[in-house]
């Protein structure tokens, strides 16, 4: 398959057309701190168990999206060990007793470089994969990520990771204002509330896809696998 091919792949509200040379997969905060028991997900009182059960969707996504040459990236909720990028407002709300940058079970919440902070070892990057540390909701709040996608001539995003209506969300109508063509990808996305998942994903397509595209990620896999064979 040339990346350049153009590609279809069904979506909702409409058909979904790609590149692979100018589309990235973008996975928003698959870390420890969400995903597994000890982080600031569980702190704040979330169920984590509801956002493991998204991993092997994302696994086959991002093996997918490698086959076929893909640019992959990742972020991380992430905040420097002096907090100097921690705002007081978002640091003194959540859990009063464990907040961000305090020691919890998996080292200091939300901070750079500690075993919390690492992204699951399911989807761990590889060389050559962009990591962005972002210290906001939004991938592109104080982060290079603009640029990077400049450089490499990205036009259009697929969305995955958690949660879908804060980081996730975030992240995408950051893009869409940018001039992205974002679909986010169905299962590849959840919540720590089901009914907040269900209300992005009809948000994002509502009034003819005011945020951008969702589908299944088989429909994307697919339109992949067609390409190749
Ligand atoms: C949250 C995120 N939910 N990654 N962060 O605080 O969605």
């Amino acid at each position: 398959m040339k990346t350049s091919t153009l590609l279809t792949a069904d979506a909702q509200p409409f058909a979904f057309e790609f590149d692979v040379a100018r589309t990235a997969l973008v996975i928003i905060d698959m870390q420890r701190d969400f995903i597994e028991p000890g982080g600031f997900g569980e702190t704040l009182g979330n169920d984590v168990s509801l956002l493991a059960a998204i991993v092997p969707a994302c696994q086959a996504m991002l093996a997918g999206w490698r086959r076929a040459g893909g640019l992959v990236i990742h972020t991380r909720e992430a905040h420097r060990p002096d907090l100097a990028d921690c705002p007081p407002a978002k640091r003194n709300r959540g859990n009063p007793t464990l907040r961000i940058g305090d020691e919890g079970p998996m080292g200091r919440i939300l901070v750079m470089g500690e075993p919390g902070n690492q992204i699951i070892d399911a989807l761990a990057p590889v060389e050559g994969e962009i990591v962005i540390d972002k210290p906001g909701k939004g991938a592109f709040y104080a982060t290079g990520l603009q640029s990077m996608l400049q450089q490499r001539g990205i036009a259009r995003l697929l969305f995955a990771g958690v949660t879908t209506e804060v980081c996730v969300q975030t992240s995408m109508r950051e893009a869409n204002d940018r001039g992205y063509d974002c679909l986010l990808l169905e299962d590849c996305t959840e919540s720590y509330f089901p009914r907040f998942k269900a209300a992005t994903l009809e948000m994002v397509r509502a009034q003819g896809g005011i945020v951008g595209w969702t589908a299944p990620s088989t429909a994307l896999l697919g339109a992949l696998e067609r390409a190749s064979a």
